[in-house]
This record gives C-alpha cells, sequence and structure tokens, in this order.
C-alpha cells in the first residue's frame, strides 16, 4: 500500500512561530514521525510540501492510478481553493483531510473546508498525531474492503 503526504503553504516553517496553536515540532520532526509510523504499518509512504496551489493540484493529479490514499493537509488552500477539491474529486481515490490545529475554534474563516467534501474523514486539532490517526483509518479502510 502506498500513501502520498500532501502540505500546503508555510507548513515547511513550522516550529518557528505560532507553537501555542501548531506546537514545537519542526516539518522536519513532522516527516521524521511520518516515516516511522509507514515502517511500523509496513507501508509506502511519500510526503510533498508546497507553497503554490497549482504544484499541490500537479501532485494530485499525478498520483492517479499511483498511490492508494491520500492525507491532506492543504494549509491556508483549506480555505479558498476549489481546484483542490476539483483535483480531489477528479482522482476518486480514498482521502483524508488533516489539521494540526483545531480550525473549527479559530477564526470563522478557518471554519470553511472546500475539500472536506471530497474526503472521507477530517482530523482536526490532534497535532502531529492527526497525521498518524489518519494513516491508521487508510489503511484499515483498504483491509476492510
Ligand atoms: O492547523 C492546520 O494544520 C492548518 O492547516 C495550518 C495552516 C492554517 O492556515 C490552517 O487554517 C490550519 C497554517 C500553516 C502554517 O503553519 C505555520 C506554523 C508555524 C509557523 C509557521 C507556519
Amino acid at each position: 500500500m502506498k500513501l502520498l503526504i500532501l502540505n500546503g503553504p508555510n507548513l515547511n516553517l513550522l516550529g518557528r512561530r505560532e507553537p501555542e496553536i501548531y506546537g514545537t515540532g519542526t516539518y522536519a520532526d513532522l516527516c521524521r514521525i511520518i516515516e516511522d509510523h509507514a515502517n511500523h504499518l509496513g507501508i509506502e509512504v511519500e510526503i510533498f510540501q508546497s507553497n503554490h496551489e497549482g504544484d499541490l493540484v500537479d501532485r494530485i493529479q499525478a498520483a492517479y492510478g499511483a498511490i492508494d490514499g491520500l492525507i491532506l493537509n492543504p494549509a491556508a488552500y483549506t480555505h479558498t481553493s476549489i481546484a483542490l477539491l476539483d483535483a480531489l474529486l477528479a482522482l476518486q481515490i480514498p482521502a483524508v483531510e488533516v489539521h494540526i490545529s483545531q480550525v473549527d475554534d479559530r477564526e470563522p474563516f478557518r471554519r470553511i473546508s472546500y475539500i472536506r467534501q471530497a474526503c472521507l474523514a477530517t482530523i482536526s486539532g490532534h497535532g502531529f498525531a492527526g497525521y498518524l490517526e489518519a494513516m491508521d483509518l487508510l489503511v484499515n479502510s483498504e483491509v476492510q474492503s
């Protein structure tokens, strides 16, 4: 099984500010715990981060037929991007939306997610562990199907 994990703008700066919202871990720490968990589960994982909406759309399109599940934290594009929604709808692969912070308890604009309707679940406010929960969910849904 192969999962693709996509991270949107500014997540590469994790650990550099707002530790009260995002914790103190860096982006490298996040990638390491994801890779460790993939080894533990015995699956393959690819992690991609971009600050550019079109790069994320391109990566989703390239995933067609090549991956079994997608985990997506589009960061600020969550709240603005119909292009990402359309790419996800076209992909037709199980996807899980992840947010490190609890977006529903923050500014009203963060309660809007364009991609949510194309995802089988949303995990929000569980910190880095949310990515691992999303991996477990996709692995278990594959086993059951
Ligand atoms: O909680 C999440 O994971 C978010 O997707 C993170 C986005 C934010 O726009 C979403 O509303 C919620 C922000 C990512 C940038 O994160 C940084 C964290 C620390 C330092 C710099 C950037």
